[in-house]
């Protein structure tokens, strides 16, 4: 055994979806953009990410952020979403979760007149977040993210057991290819994790052999990396339920900040929903709700998007210390299928 490096992160979870936040620890290179700064970590922290995402630490559904300097004056940090396979473009639930934290532990300075303002830089863009507070304790989180837009319509997925169904493809922070449900036998329960996480790799493979992203302004946001399936709500006064598939196969337990995001300029885009309209999304566990609206309509060089905020509130589970002896070939992280 031997004592090699030590990393203090803090866990928190936000209707179930657990958040680990790297906070300190890292040489981050001055003057280094956002996305230099997620070119340094590939190339001199992969290992973190795989040790603090994977077993023993972690387990296949964990996400994380590294929250460091930010590289301009306009903002007061950057977010840098990872998970055990990947680095995410942004992450709607972390935000909602490392923003509470970040004035719950005075990493940020708190407003003793009202709600936290953090502008934060991720690699989909800025997004600001404002913390509700009761004076002494945060309660929730409302962000305004990267403007939202429907990319592609009516892309045919073929599902066996299922059948053929239609895919929208979707951006708010990530790319998804969603998906209606309603229609089949399948429901989004946590009992049938499996089997969503099973069609949700079938779909997003057919979807990305057909379908070419390209950010129409950011030229490194080029993947979908994620499938939504959605159906009726069970939560009343809630617009949908929905769940994502991501990464090598992990299933999102809250509603998602992103996929609340791109739902809501998907039903804006068919006229099923109106800018300052408030609406409820639901998740995996049914726990509780985001609430998401439409702040109005903007162009992301030249294509039509539309502003969202999404809004709601996380827990503090804990913190850890963790070791790391980067020459214990198992501790350096696993995933077991
Ligand atoms: O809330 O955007 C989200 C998200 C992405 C992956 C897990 N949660």
């Amino acid at each position: 055994m031997r004592f090699q490096d030590t990393f203090d992160v803090i866990y928190t979870h936000t209707e179930g979806e657990p958040l680990c936040i790297i906070h300190s620890g890292i040489p981050y290179p001055a003057n280094s953009s956002i996305l230099e700064k997620k070119e340094f970590l590939e190339s001199h922290y992969d290992w973190l990410r795989l040790a603090v995402m994977r077993e023993p630490r972690g387990h296949k559904d964990m996400v994380g952020v590294f929250v460091t300097p930010p590289s301009s004056p306009e903002f007061d940090a950057g977010l840098l979403y990872i998970d055990a396979t990947q680095y995410q473009y942004m992450c709607g639930h972390g935000t909602i979760a490392v923003s509470m934290a970040m004035v719950a532990l005075g990493l940020v300075p708190r407003n003793p007149d009202g709600n936290t303002t953090i502008r934060f830089e991720t690699l989909a863009g800025p997004v600001t977040a404002e913390v509700g507070s009761d004076g002494r304790n945060s309660l929730w989180t409302r962000f305004e993210n990267v403007p939202a837009y429907v990319a592609a319509t009516d892309i045919s997925v073929d599902l066996p057991g299922l059948g053929s169904l239609k895919a929208d493809i979707i951006f708010g922070g990530n790319y998804f290819a969603a998906i209606d449900l309603s229609e089949t036998s399948l429901r989004i329960a946590p009992e049938n994790g499996k089997e969503l996480v099973h069609y949700g790799i079938l779909a997003r493979n057919q979807v990305r052999d057909k379908f070419k992203i390209q950010h129409p302004s950011a030229s490194h946001l080029t993947d979908m990396g994620f499938t939504t399936f959605y159906h009726a709500p069970t939560i009343e006064g809630a617009l949908y339920k929905n769940v994502h598939v991501f990464g090598s196969g992990q299933l999102d337990r809250s509603p998602g900040g992103t996929a609340t995001s791109a739902m809501m300029a998907l039903f804006e885009s068919r006229g099923q929903l109106g800018m300052n309209q408030p609406i409820r999304s639901e998740g995996l566990l049914s726990s509780g709700t985001f609430e998401g609206c439409l702040l109005g309509e903007t162009k992301i060089n030249g294509v039509r998007a539309v502003r969202p905020t999404v809004k709601g509130t996380a827990s503090m589970l804990g913190t850890a210390r963790w070791t790391i002896d980067r020459n214990d070939p198992v501790g350096a992280g696993f995933v077991v299928a």
